[in-house]
């Protein structure tokens, strides 16, 4: 066994507290079904392309009894996209489900993400290994990747290998797209026949795979905790040394949930939320003129120190940058044979440059050439640019810092303004799974096993209530086709799970931005501290601000 600290030592004897529905032997739960459903939107067009299993109904872990129990059956598990803190517990949640019904069962783990089950690499999860990572953060127990899963030949791959294997199920542990294209994999076996489910789980720290009944993808609650302490530490630190401006980006691909949880828990000066940026079309040149305006009035109060919380995503959020970047995927997508002949970043800038349309053309040359080479730099499997590796922090830094200087000169200004700059994202992916995560992971697997064993397919688990103690939660199936619209990618109109960005209407913005005034001139941080998994169950086991004001209605 690898070394491990004491902190790990203990969590092995955590034990998750689960739904009462879930305490029973597994192999003995049966489910309730509740009416057919209906996608969010183009019903008809889904219907076609789901033409097996649209329309399922929902299904609530019910506390009736199954006949017979469970036949041994073998499952194999893929994690998929970023990591998120919990993973492993889903893992040894699946794991107790199956082995309860059949000690015979097998979990077998595909290696590496979904190109491990391309690649027919796998290794299979027993109980010893299982243990060495309950409650642990990671997802080194079979690791990930990001390859994506979705054509029909991979697909008809996926097949051979889990016949190979005599698999059931397959069990896709991901993000919105990893779960888009578990339904069209579910799908596919269905037509195929196969007899093999297929059922995915919600995870993604970026909380942005939500709805009326995935009420938090898991993760989102150790990340944002763990970011949130940093962000409380630097905010201490500033408030007693007086000199710097801290900038800090955080993670969130595309929707602003971490920065707005973590604004919520620290109230710092300034937090941008890319989702407001885009309603209310302001330019950079207006964001930056926004911070500055908060840098200018404490510095009238003699407090030349400051918080900003810059969500990642911001960049394709701002009006002109979300144009420019539309249209350097597509030169990038379309001419990747020509544009890989140019081998300096000087020719590359020179011909997209004359590619661009005139506006976009002077977006990327009125930015810094650091940030024009991050914006040049490869696409993730999604055709995506990728956020995380551009210093959106920096690029606001040196804006804030140029026309602090021009309002010096004019005589509006007088305040000294030094700056440092921070990125909080993959510090809080791995980290030790909060007792919410850890309780809420290892339901999410229980709840799994639950469906596969009464013969459920093209479901995401989904465990609710969450903002209540984890007795009174309540664990079921949520027909995947259920949350999905069509929408257009790469010129074509495709079947995809909406994504939850945050909603300006919504409880945990109008919190934040009633306050916001207030925290931007007064110095009013508030400082989480650690996460604790030992102590009072207030301390310990409290949900994030989000969820308890999305689904308690109280603070
Ligand atoms: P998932 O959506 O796959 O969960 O990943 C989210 C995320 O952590 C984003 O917040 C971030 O932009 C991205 O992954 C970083 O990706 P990578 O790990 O490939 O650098």
């Amino acid at each position: 066994m690898a070394p491990y600290s004491i902190l790990q030592k203990h969590r092995y004897e955590y034990a998750p507290k689960i739904p009462v529905a879930l305490r029973r032997d597994a192999s003995s739960i049966t489910v309730d079904f509740g009416d057919p459903t209906e996608s969010v939107s183009d019903q008809e067009q889904l219907k076609q392309i789901f033409e097996k299993t649209y329309g399922k109904p929902i299904v609530t872990c019910s506390t009736g009894n199954r006949e017979g129990g469970t036949k041994s059956i073998n499952v194999g598990v893929i994690l998929s996209g970023g990591q998120a803190p919990g993973g492993h517990n889903v893992i040894a949640g699946i794991f107790d489900g199956l082995t309860s019904g059949s000690k015979d069962s097998k979990l077998f783990g595909f290696l590496g993400g979904p190109s491990g089950i391309l690649n027919d690499k796998s290794i299979e999860l027993t109980q010893e290994y299982i243990d060495q990572f309950r409650n642990t953060g990671g997802f080194d127990i079979i690791g990930s990747g990001r390859t994506k899963l979705e054509s029909e030949d991979q697909f008809d791959r996926a097949i051979d290998v889990c016949r190979s294997k005599d698999l059931s199920a397959v069990v896709v542990i991901g993000g919105d797209d990893s779960n888009t294209n578990a339904a069209l994999m579910a799908e596919y076996f269905e037509k195929k026949d196969t007899g093999i489910q297929v059922i995915g789980v919600p995870k993604t720290i970026d909380g942005d795979l939500k709805n009326e009944h995935i009420e938090v993808s898991f993760g989102f609650d150790t990340a944002t905790k763990t970011y949130a302490e940093l962000i409380g530490n630097i905010a201490r630190d500033a408030k007693s040394a007086k000199k710097y401006w801290h900038f800090i980006k955080l993670m969130g691909r595309s929707a602003t949930h971490i920065a707005l949880e973590c604004a919520l828990q620290t109230q710092p000066n300034v937090t941008i939320v890319s989702e407001e940026i885009r309603e209310t079309q302001k330019t950079l040149y207006e964001i930056v003129e926004d911070i500055v305006q908060i840098i200018v009035k404490r510095s009238e109060n003699g407090e030349n120190f400051g918080i900003v919380l810059v969500p990642e995503g911001l960049i394709e959020f701002i009006p002109e940058m979300g144009i420019l970047i539309a249209e350097l995927n597509d030169l990038l997508a379309d001419n990747a044979a020509h544009y890989g002949t140019l081998n300096t970043f000087e020719a590359q800038s020179e011909w997209i440059n004359k590619k661009l349309s005139k506006d976009s053309s002077y977006a990327f040359s009125s930015l810094p050439n650091d940030i024009q080479r991050q914006l040049l730099m490869d696409r993730d499997p999604h055709g995506n640019v990728q956020v995380s590796r551009i210093e959106t922090e920096k690029l606001l830094i040196e804006l804030v810092e140029s026309r602090l200087k021009e309002l010096k000169n004019g005589g509006h200004y007088s305040g000294t303004f030094s700056s440092q700059h921070h990125f909080f994202g993959y510090e809080g992916r791995c980290a030790f799974p909060s007792n919410f995560d850890a309780d809420y992971c290892y339901s999410l697997g229980r709840t799994v096993f639950v469906l596969i064993a009464n013969g459920l397919t093209g479901y995401m688990a989904s465990v609710k209530n969450l903002a209540q103690p984890a007795e009174q939660w309540v664990a079921g199936g949520i027909p995947i086709t259920m949350m999905m619209n069509l929408e257009q990618r790469h010129g074509k109109m495709k079947p995809v799970i909406q994504k939850a960005l945050v909603k300006l209407s919504g409880k945990p913005f109008k919190k934040f931005s009633s306050l916001r005034e207030e925290w931007a001139i007064k110095t009013a941080y508030t400082y989480p501290g650690a996460i604790q998994y030992y102590g009072p169950a207030e301390v310990c086991d409290k949900p994030t601000r989000t969820l308890i004001l999305e689904h308690s209605g109280t603070s």
